[in-house]
């Protein structure tokens, strides 16, 4: 299999994760989308990465369909749980998932600065969902930092991009046990080869 992706994307990050964890023969192709390359846009008419090329040839996207893909048809579909058994864990996905969408949109909008259209409304808006959702995720708990699932390395990768693209919002401030859970699983290797401030 071959993905499309990016060191510092964090919806690449979670399919690389993964495949380090299932221990999957994966070639990674460093890509930029804002290339528009012929093979991302006839792959995902989106132009986003992750994309995932199978060994037919047919591709899928977006970074939660590849990973649902692997988890089922490698691990049994431990990773996520099976689909509609456990609503409330789905939900806990959804709102990693809504999080690190506001943290890549908050970082499009500092993008826009140099344009001089930098909206200080969604600036404080995608702010205020990533510090309520902080304070939610301090709620809900990380779990065991020795249980890894999709939840925690979708966790892992919000965590990792708020340290690399928002450092001023200081998380930590906000979730002491989630800080300590993040410090101990984050140098596991699946987590630390993939981090977006290290290039191996
Ligand atoms: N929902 C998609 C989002 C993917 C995404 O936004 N990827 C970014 C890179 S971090 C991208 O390709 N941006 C280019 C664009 O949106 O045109 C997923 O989960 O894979």
């Amino acid at each position: 299999m071959k993905l499309l992706c990016s060191a510092p994307s964090p919806y690449s990050r979670m399919v690389r994760i993964m495949v380090r964890y299932l221990e999957l023969d994966v070639e990674e192709l460093n890509t930029n989308p804002l290339d528009n390359g012929d093979t991302l846009l006839s792959a995902n008419p989106l132009g986003q990465i992750p994309c995932l090329f199978l060994n037919d040839g047919a591709a899928l996207y977006d970074s939660e369909v590849i990973c649902r893909y692997l988890d089922a048809t490698y691990a049994k579909s431990q990773l996520f749980g099976e689909p509609g058994l456990d609503w409330h864990a789905q939900c806990q996905f959804s709102l990693l998932k809504g999080l690190i969408d506001s943290a890549v949109k908050l970082r499009q909008e500092q993008m826009r600065e140099e344009e001089g259209v930098r909206s200080a409304f969604w600036t404080s808006r995608f702010e205020e969902a990533l510090l309520r959702g902080i304070r939610e995720l301090e709620r809900q708990g990380a779990g065991s930092s020795d249980r890894i699932n999709a939840r925690s390395m979708a966790l892992v990768c919000l965590l990792d991009y708020m340290d690399y693209r928002h450092p001023a919002l200081e998380w930590r401030n906000l979730a002491p046990a989630l800080t300590l859970w993040f410090e101990e699983v984050r140098e596991l290797p699946i987590f630390r080869e993939t981090r977006p401030d290290i290039v191996c």
